[in-house]
């Protein structure tokens, strides 16, 4: 039988070292990275560089760096499979971020809502890094011409904004980016808060009951959910206006495979408590075995090391060839 050449489609992906993982990050966005190994070139990347627009501390960010590698290794990232590396190590995203930002507008960053609802969030830091943060967003993923980026409904807009910047620049330049798309879950896309279902699980949340951390043991998560803000209905039902039923309903279903109408009959004759209790106990067992492997990796840090150096070194090799064509379609002088 001929053999297959054709190539692969690229996907690149990033996650910010900025705490442990939610169940937000872990369904919106994380445990699609996985299954998406065989098909795709998979480049998935924790973006460290990302970030330091909020202010850190060092010694505690090198460590959360170190933690969040050894995640998404543990949420079933196989290393050699995929190019798993941290951002900071391939100086290719730096190198293109300011090319990009020259052909970036004012207007465009100004229109972000992360931006907007970021340096609300930090009014005493409103530093260039967060507005310009989209460009470097675009840099990581044009850099490896990816195809494809798997992100929650959250980055839809920074993705446009990287599609726009490609396409100026092709224009300028000739041919030269991919068009990424977007690659949204139709499911789980935006996991809400436990405290306000309107608003969206984020790691930076001051309430640590607004979000199951992939880390929290089986009794937490469980008093969490418990704790989770409904309605005062008290059928299990999906449906307008019921926010924060709607949304364990989602979680649920994401870590069960049920559907929503096996849902709702299955706890037709319950109440939201036993609801709550199953949601939290099918949470805790689904990510049993990302702690267990978790624990693992932090226990060997010899071979985490050898993993990001790794994947930096082939990172780099494939964003080289796109910077060195790109300096050379701006009219930098060649030195080589
Ligand atoms: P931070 O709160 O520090 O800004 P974050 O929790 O929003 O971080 P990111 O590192 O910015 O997480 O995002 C990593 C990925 O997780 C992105 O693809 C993002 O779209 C996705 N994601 C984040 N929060 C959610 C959520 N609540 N539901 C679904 N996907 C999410
Ligand atoms: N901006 C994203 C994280 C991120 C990313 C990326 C996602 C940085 N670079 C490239 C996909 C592709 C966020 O804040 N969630």
């Amino acid at each position: 039988m001929p053999e297959n050449t054709e190539k692969k489609k690229v996907i690149f992906s990033g996650i910010q070292p900025t705490g442990v993982f939610t169940l937000g990050n872990y369904i919106g966005a994380i445990r699609n990275w996985g299954p998406l190994q065989d098909e795709y070139d998979c480049i998935y990347s924790i973006v460290d560089m990302h970030a330091l627009t909020v202010k850190r501390d060092p010694v505690k960010f090198r460590q959360q760096t170190l933690e969040a590698y050894a995640l998404i290794l543990a949420c079933g990232i196989d290393p050699v499979k995929s190019i798993a590396f941290i951002q900071s190590h391939n100086p290719s995203h730096a190198q293109l971020n300011w090319i990009l930002a020259c052909a970036t507008q004012f207007g465009e960053l100004s229109r972000m809502t992360q931006f907007k609802d970021k340096s609300k969030k930090h009014p005493d830091d409103v530093n260039a890094g967060l507005f310009t943060y989209p460009v470097l967003m675009a840099a990581d993923i044009l850099t490896y011409n990816a195809d494809l980026v798997p992100i929650g409904a959250d980055q839809k807009q920074h993705l446009e904004l990287a599609r726009n910047i490609a396409v100026r620049f092709n224009q300028r330049f000739g041919d030269t980016f991919v068009i990424p798309e977007p690659y949204i879950p139709s499911f789980g896309a935006s996991v809400k808060s436990l405290q306000d279902p309107t608003k969206k699980m984020s790691k930076s949340d001051e309430n640590p009951n607004a979000c199951i951390y992939i880390l929290d043991d089986k009794d937490t998560i469980i008093r969490k959910f418990k704790r989770a803000v409904t309605d005062s209905d008290a059928e299990v039902r999906y449906a307008d206006g019921k926010d924060g039923i709607n949304n364990l309903m989602t979680i649920y279903s994401c870590v069960t495979g049920k559907d929503m109408h096996e849902i709702e009959s299955d706890f037709s004759c319950k109440g939201y408590g036993d609801f709550k209790l199953a949601v939290g106990e099918a949470v805790a067992d689904h990510l049993e075995p990302v702690r267990t492997r978790f624990a693992e990796l932090m226990n060997d840090k010899a071979y985490l090391k050898e993993c990001y150096t790794d994947g930096a070194q082939r990172a780099f090799k494939l964003s080289n060839k796109i910077v060195t064509k790109v300096y050379r379609k701006v009219g930098f002088v060649d030195y080589r």
